[in-house]
């Protein structure tokens, strides 16, 4: 029996990738790419929609693709590629954004956050049609599942709904994808104001930890990282943000349960809890880190790679596009 597919993304937004992006996010995409055929993009054309320098925002596409790789997405097993390299991106966006109400794309709480935030004239277009893009990217694919963080399932709701629109209206073109949510225990938080998510886009990047850091500035962090006046190593998520917060990061990156964690750290206080966490943490990103820059290193071998999996990529897509042109009715060029 063929694999279900599975598809999801990244957008390539900071030069590093953080600690909440690689345990809410590629520990488990790592963990799914055997029993599923597997697509990861780093969406690039969606990045677009927040200021860029040209230049930068390159070296950060590749710069994601290193990491996905350096995390252990395997790019032999998994197809990791570039969105705008695959064209057929932007065209299907096109079919669905004219199948895709304007009251049911102004519902969606990710535009409404961040058009407010920026005002109306500030708010480009593609802010407001990123969810069709998303859409495009799931639906090319004939996905099964889309492993997101529960800030995207609106976006998969809207695909979904699209894709059945699209399905009754002109004939079945699309797999109707479903979206599986990752625990809240898989929600990271920034060490520095515990009640917010890690964010690689973060106004201060003192409570962030990157994964391609120094080891010692992550260390840094880490025992800099906001706790209580309780001193004692507990998870409780209300009162203790900030010891909760060290030590779901701890027990994700170890497999360890948080009790056995808080049992080995009774009675021991947050400096000694919070070295274990440094050298887990340590430990776990170094490898990463120097398997990143090696391929970065050789980005004429990584584009190869990248292209080749673009390749891959686009015979999926180009086929799925070219029934939808002609469910649409679009001519067909001879
Ligand atoms: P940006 O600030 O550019 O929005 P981000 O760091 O918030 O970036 P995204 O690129 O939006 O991250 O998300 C990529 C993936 O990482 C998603 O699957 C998302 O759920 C996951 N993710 C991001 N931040 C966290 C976090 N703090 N905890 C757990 N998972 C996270
Ligand atoms: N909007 C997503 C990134 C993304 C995505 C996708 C995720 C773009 N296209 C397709 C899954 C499937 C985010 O996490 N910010």
């Amino acid at each position: 029996m063929s694999k279900s597919r599975l598809y999801s993304g990244m957008q390539p937004s900071a030069d590093s990738l953080q600690v909440g992006n690689y345990i809410g996010a590629l520990l488990q995409w790592r963990d799914l790419q055997d029993a599923y055929d597997a697509f990861f993009s780093v969406v690039d054309l969606h990045a677009l929609t927040q200021p860029n320098d040209p230049a930068e925002l390159r070296e950060k596409t590749r710069r994601t693709a290193a990491q996905y790789i350096a995390a252990g997405i395997e790019p032999s097993k998994s197809t990791l590629y570039v969105q705008s390299h695959v064209r057929a991106h932007a065209e299907l966006a096109w079919i669905l954004s004219t199948i895709t109400g304007f009251g049911e794309a102004s519902r969606m709480t990710q535009f409404k956050d961040k058009s407010a935030r920026y005002g109306t004239d500030a708010t480009n277009v593609g802010l407001f049609t990123y969810p069709v893009l998303m859409a495009a990217d799931i639906l090319l694919y004939q996905t099964d599942i889309v492993p997101v963080g529960d800030d995207q399932k609106q976006h998969v709701e809207l695909t979904r709904d699209l894709a059945e629109r699209f399905n009754s209206r002109y004939g079945t073109a699309f797999t109707v994808p479903m979206a599986t949510i990752q625990q809240d225990t898989a929600r990271i938080y920034d060490l520095q104001n515990p009640t917010a998510k890690m964010s690689k886009s973060a106004e201060s990047d003192a409570g962030v930890l990157w994964l391609l850091d120094d080891p010692a500035v992550s260390a840094k962090k880490i025992m800099r990282a906001v706790t209580d006046n309780d001193g004692s190593v507990r998870y409780d998520r209300e009162s203790k943000p900030g010891v909760s917060n060290l030590l779901t990061i701890y027990a994700a990156l170890t497999g360890r349960q948080v009790p056995s964690i808080e049992d080995e750290y009774a009675g021991r206080g947050y400096g000694d809890f919070k070295k274990g966490l440094a050298e887990v943490v340590v430990a776990e990103f170094g490898p990463v880190r120097e398997r990143a820059l090696e391929l970065l290193a050789d980005p004429a071998e990584l584009d190869r790679v990248l292209a080749s999996n673009a390749d891959r990529a686009a015979e999926v897509a180009d086929a799925t596009l070219a029934d939808v042109y002609d469910k649409v009715g679009l001519l067909r060029r001879r």
